[in-house]
């Protein structure tokens, strides 16, 4: 029986590290891709909160096997050995007891600080705004979200930005709280009537992303989402040059 249960143990820490494993990869912890550019050096939220949701993980499954292990010993160590046996908790003195109580206590509360602290970090560092970077306007309002280029472009739940630029969103609302939510670029901002806020991020691949309304803001919240669109530098100063175009065209016209 107890040879069962040693090998049984054996076999589970042997698969441990096959789980942790497994677990990350089920999370899409993975490095981000890096291209052979310049530009990829910048810092940018996605690699930063990657890193802090790795280093989470990892912690939580460190801590977990930790405790699952004391369990387990106990389980094994406390358990019945013949029919009709009644249990007895076993005397501890009061040091033992605060030991029991206070140490786990500490640990959990001195990762849940550390981590805490550091996604404070990161969010204060990426407040700055990296120099080269694409200002687009953003005014949200019941049910879109409306962007406006420097050269006077406007969009409507449709972001195109080049790959390798830093782009800031400087937003507002024109009637109640939104939110700009893009998962894939780890950003989200809320967009208000009244005030100016801003967010930024770094697309660096080509390709399409999710935008959505993370605030509730009416009936049609739900239907508050679009696209942001990553195109190569060329594709985009070829799409930014003819819509000007069109602009200057209209303006022309009317
Ligand atoms: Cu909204």
């Amino acid at each position: 029986m107890f040879a069962r249960i040693r090998n049984g143990l054996v076999v589970f820490l042997a698969t441990l590290p096959f789980a942790a494993s497994g677990a990350l990869a089920s999370f899409g912890v993975e490095e981000p891709e890096v291209e052979g550019h310049h530009l990829w050096d910048v810092d940018d939220p996605v690699d930063g909160f990657h890193h802090l949701w790795e280093e989470v993980m990892m912690d939580i499954i460190i801590i977990g096997v930790i405790f699952a292990l004391i369990t387990l010993y106990f389980l094994i160590k406390y358990r019945r050995k013949h029919n009709g046996q009644e249990g007895r908790p076993p005397k501890l003195s009061r040091a033992a007891k605060m030991g029991w109580v206070l140490i786990p206590v500490a640990i959990f509360m001195a990762d849940d600080l550390f981590l805490a602290a550091e996604g404070w970090t990161l969010w204060k560092k990426y407040r700055e705004v990296p120099e080269n970077n694409i200002e687009i306007e953003l005014e949200s309002a019941m049910w879109s979200f409306n962007f406006t280029y420097p050269n006077g472009i406007e969009t409507y739940n449709e972001l195109r930005v080049p790959a390798g630029t830093p782009i800031l969103v400087r937003m507002t609302s024109r009637d109640v709280v939104h939110s700009l939510y893009m998962p894939d670029f780890k950003v989200k901002e809320d967009s208000m009537p009244g005030r100016i806020t801003y967010l930024w991020f770094l697309p660096k691949k080509v390709g399409e992303h999710v935008m959505t309304c993370a605030e509730y803001c009416g009936v049609m919240h739900s239907m508050m989402h679009g696209k942001v669109i990553v195109m190569t530098p060329e594709n985009y100063q070829s799409w930014y040059k003819q819509e000007q175009a069109k602009l200057v065209e209209g303006g022309a016209g009317s």
